[in-house]
């Protein structure tokens, strides 16, 4: 557009807050419902001048966003980490050009003291934890196969770390599905035959586990009763297969905070207070959903 579009609503070009924000990717419904969150809020009427780029789950791009927020002197960073190692140069440069960082969804451990102003996002470990302990007390038999998200990630390694510290010893395997559908369906179908035994998927997100149900029809076996699957996210398209009996129990993960994340993003743009953490709500579902609420979740 032109210069005169970003003037309108409850701002000009001159005052709205100049944010670059770094998406990791579109890999699931979860990330495309915070992607729409995210733009929902950080609007111009809102009083920001949104930049917003998709790094397509590659770190290279991520840090190669950053460094152009940087060049470009934006006013506040958000970024959503595919990984969480790796930051330490582009954290440290942000920290030199004065600009403050705001950490959206998954977590940094990185050298640099004090690399970011606030964190929101979920307790991914409290969620493997619920996911554990719905098996502990329903399943203490089942065999377990995990299918991991990212390598790497927060929301990997501390769902991993959160269920196994309840139920560690009935997993029989593990492998990465990258949090896709397509690669969820493709280490089920490997996993099918490494791990014949196996009675259950924990599945760190919906999507994989989508995939792992058509990997598991594909092996005639019933996903739900032959191999029952618990899943993370609650995306409208998890809730139906927990409706329909193919997944067993979902714990959700909340994508919905661009709320929140605008009113933060504004009050470090104004040099105020904000707390280091925002620890969005959840819940859990099982099979007792109805079909009514499942077709009245937002995303
Ligand atoms: O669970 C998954 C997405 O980091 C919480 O990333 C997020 C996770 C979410 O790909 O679906």
């Amino acid at each position: 557009g032109d210069a005169q579009s970003d003037v309108g609503g409850g701002g000009d070009a001159g005052s709205a807050i100049r944010v670059g924000y770094s998406q990791l990717g579109a890999e699931s419904g979860w990330r495309t419902a915070n992607t729409e969150s995210v733009k929902e809020n950080l609007t111009a009427a809102n009083g920001f001048d949104l930049v917003f780029v998709d790094a397509q789950q590659k770190q290279e791009n991520q840090i190669k966003a950053l460094r152009d927020f940087i060049a470009q002197d934006v006013d506040v960073i958000a970024f959503s980490p595919v990984v969480e190692t790796g930051w330490d140069d582009v954290l440290q440069e942000a920290k030199d050009a004065g600009i403050p960082v705001v950490l959206v969804d998954r977590t940094v451990d990185t050298t640099v003291s004090d690399p970011y102003v606030t964190h929101i996002g979920s307790d991914f470990a409290a969620e493997g934890k619920k996911a554990g302990d719905w098996v502990a007390e329903n399943a203490p038999d089942a065999k377990i196969f995990e299918l991991q998200g990212t390598l790497g990630s927060g929301a990997q390694v501390d769902r991993e770390e959160g269920f196994d510290a309840v139920v560690g010893e009935q997993v029989i395997g593990k492998a990465s599905g990258n949090f896709t559908r397509a690669e969820g369906r493709t280490a089920t179908e490997a996993a099918l035959q490494a791990y014949p035994d196996m009675t259950m998927i924990f599945t760190h997100n919906d999507d994989m586990g989508l995939g792992a149900i058509e990997a598991i029809e594909a092996a005639g076996k019933a996903p739900g009763t032959d191999i029952q699957i618990v899943s993370v996210d609650a995306v409208r398209d998890g809730l139906q297969a927990l409706v329909d009996k193919k997944f067993n129990y979902v714990v959700e993960c909340n994508p919905a905070f661009g709320d929140q994340l605008a009113e933060l993003v504004k009050k470090v743009a104004n040099g105020e207070d904000v707390p280091k953490e925002t620890v969005v709500e959840e819940t859990t579902f099982d099979q007792t959903i109805t079909q009514a609420q499942v077709d009245a979740r937002p995303y």
